[in-house]
Formats: structure tokens, C-alpha cells, sequence
């Protein structure tokens, strides 16, 4: 049995765009990081780290596999399955390197860019650094878009499952920082996979009730929520 535990929010789409590619059975734990439940010390066991997805593999006996880290989840999906890993270690570094700068500077430019220009009503000097920066990323992907079909090259791989569910929430909440060419045709062309329509789908859910309790915290939970309070001190 493979679990994974998240919200409806793009790392999490992330996992469930591959399982469904996979055709893999999975169970959902909703995680309300809003009001903290990633604190909670059985969470804590899954990832020291306090944020989701998490996946947990117990399909084999002995211990389970417990992973957090989107990349690193989508990786041992496609190492395991033997699908979306490209056999050469030429290509399958072709693919990991856009796979990583996805995580390690697209999407944390967009949390930014998206905390800046939505959480946060007035505009400042973190609002314009991360807008530029987010950016300079998404002309970066359209020129890659421009040389071949997908994010990493002419196959669909991990990188577009990486970029994808950031591109679709940027659309929702900044479509401005979306409208390019390439990347517009891009996203309506990826997601019309069944795989990737069905995980979104099934994302919307996640997402309202994340809406609702985000409207109905205080201000203390907001406060912790958006880092500018501290996480509790016992976690
Ligand atoms: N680099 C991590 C980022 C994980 C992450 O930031 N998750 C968010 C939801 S998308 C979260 O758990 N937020 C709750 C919190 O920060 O308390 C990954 O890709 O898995």
C-alpha cells in the first residue's frame, strides 16, 4: 500500500500527476498544515522537515519506504517503476537536471512571488525581487519550450510533472506571470493527459477545504502559517 500524505497544493500535485501516470494504487492523508497538524509528533516521524507530500511505501514486507521531498518522491516513483527514467545516464541527467532547478529555484520563487503578490496586500522590495525573479524562470522555460516539446526535451518526464502544478496555480492566482506563448500551449497540451486531469482533479477537493481553513484561522494561526511566528517550541 502506498500512502501520501498533503494538501492541495502543487508539491503534492506533483506525486499524484506521477501515481496516476503509474496507474498505482494510493490512499490520501489530508495533512491541515494550516492549523499545524505537520507539528503533530507522529508527522514529525515522517519528515523532521514538517511539510508535505510525504509518501510511504509498504507495498514491500519489512519497513516501509518513507519519503519527503517532491523530487525525491517523483525520482523513486520512476526509479522503481522503471517508467519516466531514462535508461542512459546522459539523458536521465538531462531530465534530473530541470528536475532540480525546478525545486531548487522555481518553486521556491513562485511560493514567494505568490506570498508577495497575494498573501501580502502592499507592495514592497520582496514583492518586486521574487516577481522578477519568477520571471526570469518562466521566460527561461519559454526559450526551452521553443527548442523542443517539453520542459527537459522531446519527452515528457519528471520536469514537467515538476513544473506543471506551479504553472496551473500561478494561471489561478498571477496569470499575467503566465502569459507566454509556449508555456500557455504548453500547459494545455500536458494537461490534457488523463494522469494529469485526474490529479488535478481530485486536487480541487484538497485545495477548497485548504480555503476554508485558511479563512477560518485567527490571527495567531495565519501568523504561524506565513513564518512570522515561530512553529511551536516543543516540535
Ligand atoms: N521542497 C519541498 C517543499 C514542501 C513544501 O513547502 N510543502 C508545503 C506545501 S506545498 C508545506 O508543507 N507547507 C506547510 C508549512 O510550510 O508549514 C517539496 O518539494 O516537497
Amino acid at each position: 500500500m502506498i500512502t501520501l500524505y498533503g494538501m492541495g497544493s502543487p508539491n503534492v500535485i506533483k506525486v499524484t500527476i506521477m501515481l496516476e501516470e503509474l496507474d498505482l494504487p494510493y490512499g490520501f492523508e489530508r495533512i491541515d498544515v494550516i492549523h499545524g497538524e505537520q507539528f503533530e509528533p507522529s508527522f514529525g516521524r515522517l519528515n523532521p522537515n514538517r511539510k508535505v507530500p510525504v509518501l510511504v511505501d509498504a507495498r514491500e514486507a519489512g519497513d516501509p519506504v518513507v519519503l519527503f521531498e517532491s523530487g525525491v518522491i517523483l525520482m523513486y516513483l520512476a526509479e522503481t517503476s522503471g517508467r519516466f527514467w531514462p535508461a542512459t545516464t546522459a539523458a536521465r541527467y538531462e531530465m534530473l537536471k530541470w528536475l532540480m532547478l525546478q525545486m531548487a529555484s522555481f518553486g521556491p520563487a513562485c511560493g514567494q512571488a505568490l506570498h508577495f503578490n497575494r498573501a501580502v496586500a502592499e507592495p514592497s522590495y520582496a514583492r518586486d525581487r521574487f516577481t522578477t525573479e519568477l520571471g526570469r524562470l518562466l521566460g527561461l522555460v519559454e526559450n526551452q519550450l521553443a527548442k523542443h516539446a517539453h520542459v527537459a526535451g522531446p519527452d515528457y518526464s519528471l520536469a514537467d510533472m515538476a513544473f506543471l502544478p506551479w504553472c496551473l496555480t500561478l494561471k489561478r492566482l498571477l496569470p499575467e506571470a503566465v502569459e507566454l506563448p509556449r508555456l500557455q500551449e504548453w500547459m494545455a497540451r500536458i494537461g490534457e493527459r488523463p494522469a494529469v486531469a485526474k490529479a488535478v482533479a481530485a486536487s480541487i477537493d484538497h485545495s477548497r477545504r485548504d480555503l476554508r481553513a485558511l479563512r477560518d484561522a485567527d490571527q495567531a494561526t495565519l501568523d504561524r502559517y506565513y513564518g512570522r511566528a515561530s512553529a511551536p517550541a516543543d516540535y
